[in-house]
């Protein structure tokens, strides 16, 4: 799969992969492995981001877990980064958890000149602006996990935070991070009497061809939300594309294998009369952070 251009992205893809505990649906039989599971990852460094301790990544397949792609990977020994640079070509482990995953023993084994590589011209059109601050969002026809027709419109009159995932995402640090801190938010927040009854949280896939209704609410159910305050949404794949492009969310699909999707993350932050208030790239972002969001987004 072509790597984007861009080494701001916070991209990944995956492929099928049924070792990991957090994967909940489709019929793969999971065991909780209380070890971490190790993978051999060998690739070429993009990018390096030593003060959080991150790098970029352009690595070759990992037999059973995941395609050849380009990706953000955390590494907590930040040591390991200190004489690394872009080209460098490199050999660590990936550790998995259940709910983390970083590379270790990061080696250099050689270097290389860094080709960038042009933009996948497959990938969706650019023919969707970025919606900024104070921009209302769109009324794009999505389908709730009861399998209704829902429109932005239904969460008027309450503050909403948006997110955008797909159900079988393995890597723990990506899709399931961003349900892990949903819940988090929704509990949070039930608590609290100034905003129980008035927030609503909202995360759409951008995997319908998997993620229907049925999956949501299996899903839903294995991450313990609660639907009154927590609406998974999914729809027509144009729908749900374009709807998550205007905050965005760029997703790339490998036409030979519909597990792996590269994609980025974009939360947003909503306010009651349906109005863009702010958006969240990748992780950058706590459940704290964005419970306070809502609160001041709340008419006092
Ligand atoms: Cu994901």
């Amino acid at each position: 799969m072509p790597a984007k251009g861009s080494i701001s992205r916070f991209v990944h893809g995956l492929a099928a992969h049924v070792a990991l505990a957090t994967l909940p649906l489709g019929g793969m039989s999971c065991s909780r492995a209380p070890e971490p599971t190790r993978y051999e990852i060998r690739g070429q460094i993009l990018g390096v981001r030593a003060d959080v301790g991150e790098v970029r990544l352009k690595h070759e397949a990992i037999p059973g877990y995941m395609d050849a792609m380009t990706m953000s990977f955390s590494v907590k020994e930040r040591r390991l980064l200190a004489d690394r640079a872009p080209g460098d070509l490199v050999r660590g482990t990936l550790v998995v958890t259940e709910t983390d995953a970083w590379i270790e023993g990061l080696e250099k084994t050689g270097f290389a000149e860094v080709v960038e590589e042009p933009d996948d011209e497959s990938g969706p059109a650019p023919a969707f602006t970025l919606l900024e601050a104070g921009a209302e969002v769109p009324g794009t026809a999505l389908v709730d996990q009861q399998g209704r027709p829902w429109t932005f419109s239904a969460v008027r009159g309450k503050v909403a935070a948006l997110t955008f995932i797909y159900t079988r995402c393995p890597l723990p640090t990506y899709c399931p991070l961003m349900d892990r801190n949903f819940r988090a938010v929704q509990r949070a927040l039930a608590s609290r009497p100034a905003a129980a009854g008035r927030f609503q949280l909202v995360t759409v896939s951008f995997d319908p061809a998997f993620d229907t209704p049925e999956v949501l609410r299996r899903h839903a159910a294995s991450l313990g939300a609660d639907l009154s305050s927590w609406t998974f949404l999914t729809g027509e794949r144009e729908s749900v594309e374009s709807f998550a492009a205007q905050f965005g969310v760029s997703v790339m699909r490998d036409p030979t294998d519909p597990v792996a999707i590269e994609h980025n993350l974009r939360t947003a932050v909503i306010d009651p009369s349906g109005r863009l208030v702010k958006i969240y790239s990748g992780s950058d972002w706590t459940p704290g952070q964005l419970a306070r969001d809502l609160e001041d987004a709340l008419p006092r």
